[in-house]
């Protein structure tokens, strides 16, 4: 019987260059591993990393050949069209990374790839910010986290031992698992909670620590959890609460990803977090009053400058 072929060496290619890409390519070739940044236009990015106050630069170029291993670290409003845009220049055999705020359509994604290609999902609660120009970056690593990895179609499994140990020196600790949903509902509280208040607040993860907001974050995390609970994915209130606080703790310095949107005047992830939660509660005819007010007070946010 014929033997299926060996897995290819992964040649990294990181899509963009937003914070938690950079994170992921500075940590990667710190570890020695040749990285390329996949951008619109042909141009090299210096990037100055800081990380536990030590710093180190790199310069990242073009790919010039087929990509075979891309993390795609895009917002989740931008990754079909993403993907969409790379299908050319994938290998056959190309293993796909893809990690953003909320909730995914993986069917939607895996249409997008041939069956030989591999389909990864990532979530992380690492948190990185970046200042300077476009070709000049800083990126300082504010908030050490830990990510989960799961494989999404069948072919993807083929090259496990290749893709998690990228992955763990790129935004490890990293823990593997078969089905990636349970993980991303836990995400999806956590994000339910941090991103739009400190937002809203413009504050850092940890304010939300202070008394005056626990009402509030225990009454969005109720709604998440009955939610998720009602969608075959059972999420226990005392535990999702425990895990929100935890992260607040561990990103206490750090600003969350939607509260560096809304400062910098971008879209949001709005649509995948609080607007998930929304459409979800809808269609099982549940009651999100507190979802749906942050959902609401982002929009408007947003729609002062989109
Ligand atoms: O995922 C995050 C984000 O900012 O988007 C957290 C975990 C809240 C870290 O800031």
């Amino acid at each position: 019987m014929a033997q299926p072929a060996p897995p290819q060496p992964l040649n990294w290619t990181v899509v963009g260059q937003g914070a938690i890409g950079l994170l992921a390519a500075c940590r990667l070739s710190r570890h020695g591993t040749n990285v390329t940044l996949w951008l619109r236009e042909q141009r090299t990015v210096n990037v100055q990393f800081v990380a536990a106050n030590q710093q180190s630069s790199f310069v990242f170029s073009m790919p010039s050949k087929a990509l075979n291993a891309v993390l795609v670290p895009v917002k989740s409003y931008a990754v079909i069209s993403a993907v969409q845009q790379l299908k050319a220049n994938l290998a056959a055999d190309a293993q796909l990374v893809i990690s953003h705020n909320g909730m995914p359509d993986l069917a939607l994604l895996q249409a997008q790839l041939l069956p030989s290609q591999g389909l990864w999902f990532l979530t992380t609660t690492h948190g990185a910010v970046t200042s300077g120009t476009e070709n000049q970056i800083r990126v300082e690593h504010t908030g050490g986290g830990q990510s989960v990895l799961a494989p999404v179609n069948a072919v993807a499994r083929l090259y496990a031992r290749q893709v998690e140990p990228a992955m763990h020196t790129a935004l490890g600790p990293v823990q593997q698992v078969e089905d990636i949903l349970p993980f991303l509902w836990h995400k999806l509280a956590v994000n339910a909670v941090i991103n739009p208040l400190t937002a809203i607040h413009n504050c850092r993860n940890g304010e939300l620590r202070q008394p005056h907001y626990r009402r509030q974050l225990e009454a969005i995390i109720a709604e998440v959890c009955s939610v998720a609970t009602a969608s075959g994915y059972p999420l226990d209130i005392a535990a999702t609460n425990d895990t929100v606080r935890s992260v607040m703790e561990k990103t206490a310095q750090n600003y969350s990803s939607m509260q560096q949107d809304i400062y910098r005047k971008r879209q949001t992830e709005i649509d995948a977090i609080s607007g998930f939660i929304v459409r979800q509660a809808n269609k099982l005819g549940l009651n999100v009053p507190e979802n749906m007010q942050l959902q609401q007070q982002i929009l408007q946010l947003q729609q002062r400058y989109l």
